[in-house]
């Protein structure tokens, strides 16, 4: 037997692919197209089993879908923008640039070398102003539109460095470099009106049938649109009115205290006179505002000496306090605060001591002696205690009290939406420039297009704190377009969530150097049909797409409602942690398990081993792709990515089932240069008809091909995975028992050779080298990426088969396996479709076709 040489067969097929452009597509509108994508890769240097799995799904749907028939568009680039350059640079001296081409190199070759059908033709980096100068143009686009605006708004600060952090760079409050107490300043920002678009985005979730349902759900909830009103309290001292936003006006006679942000003007206005309520606020500052720490801090308040009268009940005053927990951004910054029926407010009534007074009751309960204790009720009932409103429903009571109050003209039902618009401006300097310059005079002037790009200057350094653009001695100064006067550029550069939310849309027309892209392409190849990445991205990447094509279309680039067809979410790639006696961690590698036993190979020092969790680099359980790749082949590891778990779930990496899968390679390969006897050649037509064995093998290869390709499409792929085996094991079987017969019938050596064909034919999506081999080995010179995906005779797929003699004018033409009790239309057809039959009727139109059921078909000429 010849050995299956997996290093020499991958890198020969791999440079093959790439010499004939084998999978370099061009739009054709008389062919039906598939857009495969995966979302794609940060260049952080090296690829890990997490983009192994991630393209190894894509391939194996572009794969399958290509020998389908139909034009498909798989293509990859780099999201190449972004801070760990800008730390790699602080860190090791280099330019991000440098960092991020070099990284991408690397990584090209990397997943070069997992052979996937890539059309690289399409590369693009989103890092290079060919891509962000369409970026530029489309903001100023946006500009125009009314869709981008500037606004005051909070970052974090590094009062050390002196500098803005990320959100990721503040770690328990504190600068991740310095440790420093972060401070919350006010700066000058772009933002991007998201916002305009919400009950749309919303809306639309309902056309995302082929999304994860938890995606969708997540959307919907971040999107946020909720029901209520809002109304103005009349405060007392001459403060003017003080408005609210409330989702359960049916519980206002229950309430016992209004609240303000500590951003809120009001709050600002008193703390001028009130050095105490100034320190709280400093403090509220220095807490961070995101909604997930204001979840779990403790409320806290600050009473203030201002009252607000109840809108319904004349000379009912309540205490107004300044809260940690309302926030300056979501509806108007101020509330009433009803204990019983909202758990933060009961909290907070709790820590103050304000009343606690139920207006809600649950159905069944006794009225009198309902109460309150550490938890509020928040579920249906009926209202109590409450004036006009009692005796209502939840439901009814909300509908009663804001027509109250508009009948009182205090206010108005609305809806309100927690989605906030999206602050794009970022004060670093690896990321796309913001194309606007700043005139003393004219104010914000944007870029003049014919201007644009407004590359990065590559002259910066890192040694200082703060955005080296700012820094940099000539960049930012400029003259104004409008007036020709002193002004300065803009120094902060986009959020690098914008270059992702548009690159699927350049893969269309990726060298265009005119526009961002040409419409008829992207009408031609857009929706992306089967888009593949990590849970991760189910909210911000995924609705900062499904916004930006929104906002695309709205200003004339295209006509296409939502960028993403098709959505898949794949599981994590596990492994099994290791650590040594003094609790360091160790990797996979350096540890050699026999049984229950693990030791550390370099000095057989003893080695516990922890949960199955995650990879990551902190744990150091992780496995190197390249040194799979290296021992193993790409093949063996696109096997075991596809084996075991479903793609949605989490796959536990093994030594052993890597072994496995390398193994069932070494299997295949087997059969086809080993099948125990002389294979027809290539291209011999099929005799006349197939005993019982011959029919067996014939059964289980056209099955194998429709269940497989069956799986495939559903995203089911280690049952596929199960099936290609079975089927193995089948013509395993099968072949042993044919070259025991030592003379091998006609019938089965043929069907011997199709068995194997099919079985190249269908395992190619997952192993590509390996199947073109196997090709090769069965005497064909063509590309199996060529060939479309082998078809399953109908009568094959059934169990119970008649065997149908065909009869042209009395003579036996043709021997058929059909399924038993077929419609005889099918019969019929299947007849007329046999060559021997064709041949014997010469081309003459059939005058009678006599069908007997399970037995013969006769034809009359
Ligand atoms: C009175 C009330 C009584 C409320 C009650 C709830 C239960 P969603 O569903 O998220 O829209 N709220 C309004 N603005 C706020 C802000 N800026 N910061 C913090 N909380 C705010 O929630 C709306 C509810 O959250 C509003 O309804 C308001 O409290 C609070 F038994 O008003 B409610
Ligand atoms: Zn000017």
């Amino acid at each position: 037997m010849s050995r299956y040489n997996v290093r020499e067969t991958e890198a020969k097929w791999q440079s093959v692919w790439e010499e004939r452009r084998s999978f370099a597509v061009t739009a054709d509108p008389s062919k039906p197209k598939t857009y495969v994508l995966e979302m794609f890769p940060y260049p952080s240097g090296r690829i890990h089993m997490g983009h192994v799995r991630n393209y190894t799904i894509g391939d194996v749907i572009a794969r399958y879908k290509r020998s389908k028939g139909f034009n498909v568009l798989h293509p990859m680039g780099w999201d190449a923008f972004g801070l760990p350059a800008e730390n790699a640079a602080l860190e090791r001296n280099t330019h991000p640039g440098t960092w991020t081409y070099e990284n991408i190199k690397a990584m090209r070759g990397q997943l070069k070398t997992m052979g996937l059908a890539i059309d690289w033709d399409r590369e693009i980096a989103t890092c290079r102003p060919e891509y962000y100068r369409f970026e530029q143009k489309m903001f100023l686009d946006f500009l125009k539109a009314g869709l981008a605006y500037r606004k005051e708004s909070w970052v974090n600060w590094d009062p050390v460095d002196n500098t803005v952090l990320a959100n990721e760079q503040v770690i328990d409050g504190r600068g991740w470099r310095t440790g420093a107490l972060v401070e919350k300043r006010k700066l000058s920002q772009w933002f991007l009106k998201i916002t305009h678009f919400a009950d749309e985005l919303l809306s639309a979730i309902t056309t995302l049938d082929r999304w994860p349902e938890k995606v969708r759900i997540m959307q919907e909830n971040w999107i946020g649109k909720s029901t209520g009103c809002r109304f103005f309290f009349q405060l007392s001292d001459g403060h003017a009115d003080l408005e609210v936003f409330t989702t359960r006006p049916d519980t206002l006679f229950g309430a016992s205290f209004v609240a303000i942000s500590p951003n809120h003007p009001l709050a600002g206005k008193l703390a001028e006179s009130d050095a105490g309520l100034a320190e709280f606020i400093a403090e509220c500052n220095r807490m961070g505002t995101s909604e997930a720490t204001l979840e779990q801090a403790e409320k806290k308040g600050w009473r203030t000496p201002v009252t607000a009268e109840h809108p319904f009940v004349k000379g009912w005053n309540l205490p107004v306090y300044v809260a940690n927990f309302v926030l300056m951004e979501y509806g108007t910054g101020a509330i009433f605060g009803c204990p019983a029926h909202d758990q933060r407010d009961l909290d907070f009534a709790r820590k103050y001591d304000l009343p606690v007074k139920p207006v809600v009751v649950p159905d069944g309960e006794d009225p009198a002696a309902f109460a309150v204790g550490n938890e509020a009720y928040t579920g249906p009932g009926s209202i109590r205690n409450s004036d006009f409103l009692d005796g209502l429903s939840v439901e009814e009571g909300k509908k009663a009290a804001v027509a109250k109050i508009e009948s009182l003209a205090r206010g108005q039902g609305t809806t309100m939406f927690r989605l906030r618009d999206w602050g794009v401006s970022r004060q670093r300097y690896w990321g796309c420039p913001i194309p606007i310059i700043h005139c003393p005079d004219c104010g914000v002037v944007p870029v003049p297009e014919d201007q644009l790009p407004v590359t990065l200057p590559a002259d910066v350094t890192f040694d200082a704190a703060g955005n080296p653009l700012a820094r940099h001695a000539t960049w930012k100064h400029v003259k104004c377009p409008c007036c020709g006067k002193d002004a300065e550029r803009e120094t902060d550069t986009f959020d690098t969530f914008i270059e992702s939310s548009w690159y699927f849309l350049r893969f269309a027309d990726p060298r265009n150097e005119q526009v961002a892209f040409d419409k008829e392409l992207v009408k031609y190849w857009l929706p992306v049909d089967n888009y593949i990445g990590g849970i991760e991205h189910a909210v911000l990447h995924l609705l900062y797409s499904r916004f930006w094509t929104r906002a695309l279309s709205h200003v004339g680039y295209l006509d296409l409602p939502e960028p993403f067809g098709g959505l898949f979410t794949q599981g994590m790639v596990t492994h099994a942690t290791f650590q040594d006696a003094d609790g360091k961690w160790v990797f996979p590698v350096d540890v050699d398990i026999q049984g229950t036993k693990a030791t550390k190979i370099a000095d057989g020092s003893p080695v516990t081993v922890g949960p199955v969790i995650k990879m990551s680099k902190s744990k150091k359980n992780v496995v190197d792709p390249e040194g799979i790749i290296g021992s193993y082949g790409a093949d063996a590891a696109r096997l075991f990515m596809m084996s075991d778990s479903p793609p949605d779930r989490d796959l536990e990496w093994t030594e052993a089932g890597i072994d496995g899968a390398w193994r069932y390679i070494n299997r295949l390969w087997r059969l086809v240069t080993e099948p125990g006897f002389a294979l027809p050649a290539a291209g011999t037509a099929a005799p006349n008809s197939f005993g019982a064995d011959a029919t067996a093998l014939r059964r289980a290869a056209h099955k194998a091909a429709a269940a497989v390709g069956e799986d495939i499409e559903g995203y089911r792929f280690n049952s596929s995975v199960a099936k290609l085996r079975t089927f193995t094991n089948a013509l395993g079987d099968a072949l042993s028992k044919m070259a025991a017969k030592g003379e091998v019938p006609a019938d089965e050596a043929w069907a011997a050779r199709e068995a194997l064909e099919y079985m190249a034919q269908i395992v190619q999506p997952v192993m590509p080298h390996l199947a073109q081999q196997m090709w090769e080995e069965l005497s064909h010179g063509d590309l199996l990426v060529d060939r479309n995906w082998p078809v399953s005779d109908p009568a094959l797929l059934v169990d119970d088969s008649a065997t149908v003699a065909v009869q042209v004018n009395g003579k036996l033409r043709a021997t058929l396996t059909l399924a038993r009790d077929c419609a005889e239309a099918v019969a019929r057809e299947a007849a007329l479709a046999d060559a021997n039959v064709q041949r014997a009727m010469d081309g003459k139109e059939p005058r009678k076709i006599i069908v007997v059921p399970n037995r013969i078909v006769n034809i009359v000429v």
